[in-house]
């Protein structure tokens, strides 16, 4: 199957995208890009500092969900996986409340009940984020049907990695959207890693594009580190999907540079020497030049845009950072509609007990 790009590896237009973008959504995809690379760095050295508990970073994987979010429409749906912070940025998620749900403050929409870097924005039509791999993808494919049947305008892209076509989910919600022509996208960010499970152990087909002709519709491979092509792909396939003919499957092909997680240190399972190759394939880099090339910024500008962007995060963090706990009685929220005896009654013992530890340790 053929790779779809736009640009080569050094960020030379090798072919124009099938679209015409405007400077100011270009600047934009440019910008988002850099904040999520800068807030991914410091999420993961807050980890280490014990100032947030857990971190999932996308260092490398930014054209991937930068470019299809970016080809959105805002009614669309979006249902996040757990590493594409910029394709909430775009639609809106604030600063803040991407650093609340990291330390789960009072200001966290999640109120402090998912863990770090699960977040989610009902307002914004950004799902919120479930752990167990790939369950997002028959949720998407469910909402997707549902404004089939309601016939509302909008379609619903979901997020997933390499390791989640493994699971019986990817095959039930591919299944069931070819079926019914479900107005999904389906965007596989194959950064070649489940943890430590590389791609040749995940399938051995030769794309994971390919497995869309298996369930009757079409697949497409696009350079994930070309935000350009990625951006053209998820548009054909969002003006298919609003035009009756269906799900796609997009293979974003991609590279995981940095560790899983917090809890994970890949030096034990793949070489330096491969990382560094993907390192010259660097979706932001690469975008830079070409905008360079256009004249669509400068040296200068983009010095600018990289200190207002990490100032911005140093000022939200001391912000947030100021902000309390969710407070413990909240936990008893948002299940019944009004608290039954039992829950009523857990609540005052938990209140006194907290109340008394309180006054002792204030003695
Ligand atoms: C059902 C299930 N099995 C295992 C895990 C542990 N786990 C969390 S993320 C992950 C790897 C997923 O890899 P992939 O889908 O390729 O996405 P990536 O993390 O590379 O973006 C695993 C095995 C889990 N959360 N849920």
């Amino acid at each position: 199957m053929n790779m779809l790009q736009c640009l080569d590896d050094s960020g030379t237009i090798i072919r124009e995208p099938a679209y015409h973008i405007e400077d100011a959504i270009l600047l934009k995809q440019y910008k988002t890009m850099l904040l999520s690379r800068f807030v991914d760095d410091r999420m993961f050295k807050m980890q280490r500092q014990g100032r947030i508990g857990f971190y999932l970073s996308s260092t490398g994987e930014e054209a991937t969900y930068v470019g299809s979010a970016s080809a959105l429409e805002e009614r669309d749906w979006i249902f996040l996986c757990y590493r594409e912070p910029g394709a909430a940025f775009w639609r809106g998620l604030s600063l803040n409340f991407f650093v609340a749900q990291m330390m789960g403050n009072a200001n966290d929409l999640t109120k402090g009940r998912q863990m770090p870097n699960h977040y989610g924005a009902r307002a914004l039509k950004l799902s919120s984020i479930s752990s167990p791999v790939g369950t997002q993808i028959p949720q998407a494919v469910g909402c997707a049907w549902a404004s089939k049947i309601l016939k509302k305008d909008e379609t619903t892209l979901v997020y997933f990695g390499d390791g989640a076509t493994s699971q019986g989910d990817f095959h039930t919600a591919m299944n069931f959207a070819g079926v019914f022509k479900v107005p999904v996208i389906f965007l596989c960010r194959n950064n070649q890693f489940a943890i430590s499970v590389p791609l040749e152990h995940q399938t051995a087909a030769l794309t994971i594009a390919d497995k869309a002709v298996a369930y009757g519709f079409e697949g497409i491979l696009v350079d994930g580190n070309d935000v350009l092509a990625v951006y053209e792909a998820t548009r054909k396939a969002a003006e298919k999907a609003r035009n009756g003919e269906g799900p796609t499957l997009i293979e974003a092909l991609t590279y995981r540079r940095g560790a899983h997680s917090t809890s994970d240190d890949p030096r034990m399972y793949r070489k330096d020497e491969e990382v560094l190759k993907w390192e010259k394939r660097d979706p932001i880099q690469r975008m830079k030049n070409y905008l360079l090339g256009r004249n669509l910024l400068t040296e200068e500008e983009n010095a600018r845009f990289e200190k207002e962007i990490q100032e911005e995060i140093m000022s939200v963090i001391v912000m947030e950072e100021k902000i309390p706990t969710v407070p413990v009685s909240s936990l008893f929220d948002d299940v019944y509609a009004e608290l039954p005896s039992n829950l009523k009654n857990q609540k005052e013992y938990l209140m006194k007990v907290l109340q008394s530890s309180k006054n002792n340790s204030s003695k």
